[in-house]
């Protein structure tokens, strides 16, 4: 996490120890996720580097989901309403969240969107992060799930390079696959090796948001975790 960049400059505090804001974050993140459960609502962070394709794999995704999931957006920007404007011409509620200096959405910030929505008529929660391949990855927001873009044009050495974010997914797409002609240096198998070597295999799945291409495949994924997610939850810890 870098201090340089906003990460440490919100908050009551001017000076505040990394471990202390990552402990008040994760309790907050706690109370999201009881938001979310007493919902039975599937809370996804999608995150990358600006322009991997999130909001278009989102828009895409809108399209292709089966009748019946019903989804909501929160999208994560410093500045601007475009990307909410985006995923509100498709007829899903979308509340846009812009961070100003911060690299990254934090707890409080979706706490605080989660006001401007009902989650009563919500199956999936997507939540757009800030593009970013670094300081995302520190700040657990409440979700069930991490999804994290790699799009060809960035390159196949950015699992290598940015470790902490690929080990932590989920599930790692491989974006805008529909250029891979024009990228020939984009080493498909170096890629897919690094987030194996991370995470000791897991799902990476290859789409591109332009062509539809992969689409069922993450079709499948987000409905088996959606059926996951309604499965009776163990109790609760006190
Ligand atoms: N060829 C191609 N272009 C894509 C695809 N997905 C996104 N793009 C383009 O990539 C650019 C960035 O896409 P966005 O969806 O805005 O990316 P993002 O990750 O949401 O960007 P930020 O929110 O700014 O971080 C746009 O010009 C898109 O049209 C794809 O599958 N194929
Ligand atoms: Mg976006
Ligand atoms: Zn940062
Ligand atoms: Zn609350």
């Amino acid at each position: 996490m870098c201090e340089s960049c906003g990460c440490a400059s919100h908050g009551a505090e001017t000076v505040v120890v990394r471990e202390n804001l990552l402990a008040a974050n994760d309790r907050v993140a706690a109370h999201v996720r009881k938001h979310f459960d007493a919902h039975r609502v599937l809370a996804i962070n999608l995150m990358s580097s600006p322009g991997a394709g999130k909001t278009s794999l989102l828009e895409a995704t809108i399209a292709a989901l089966p009748p019946g999931v019903r989804v909501a957006v929160i999208e994560g920007d410093l500045e601007t309403e475009n990307d909410a404007e985006r995923i509100r011409r498709h007829g899903v509620k979308a509340v846009q969240i812009t961070t100003g200096v911060a690299c990254h959405l934090d707890a409080t910030m979706v706490h605080d969107a989660l006001d401007e929505m009902s989650l009563d008529d919500v199956d999936i929660l997507f939540i757009e992060n800030v593009g970013n391949l670094v300081c995302p990855a520190d700040f657990d927001i409440g979700q069930h799930r991490n999804v994290v873009l790699l799009s060809v044009t960035e390159g196949d050495d950015k699992p290598e390079k940015y470790p902490v974010i690929f080990r932590n997914a989920d599930l790692v797409l491989i974006t805008k696959t529909d250029l891979l002609p024009y990228m020939d240096d984009f080493d498909m198998g170096r890629a897919l090796g690094a987030v194996a070597r991370l995470r000791g295999g897991g799902r990476v799945k290859e789409v591109s948001a332009k062509t539809r291409r992969g689409l069922d495949g993450w079709m499948d994924w987000l409905v088996a975790e959606l059926a996951a997610n309604r499965l009776p939850q163990p109790a609760a810890v006190a």
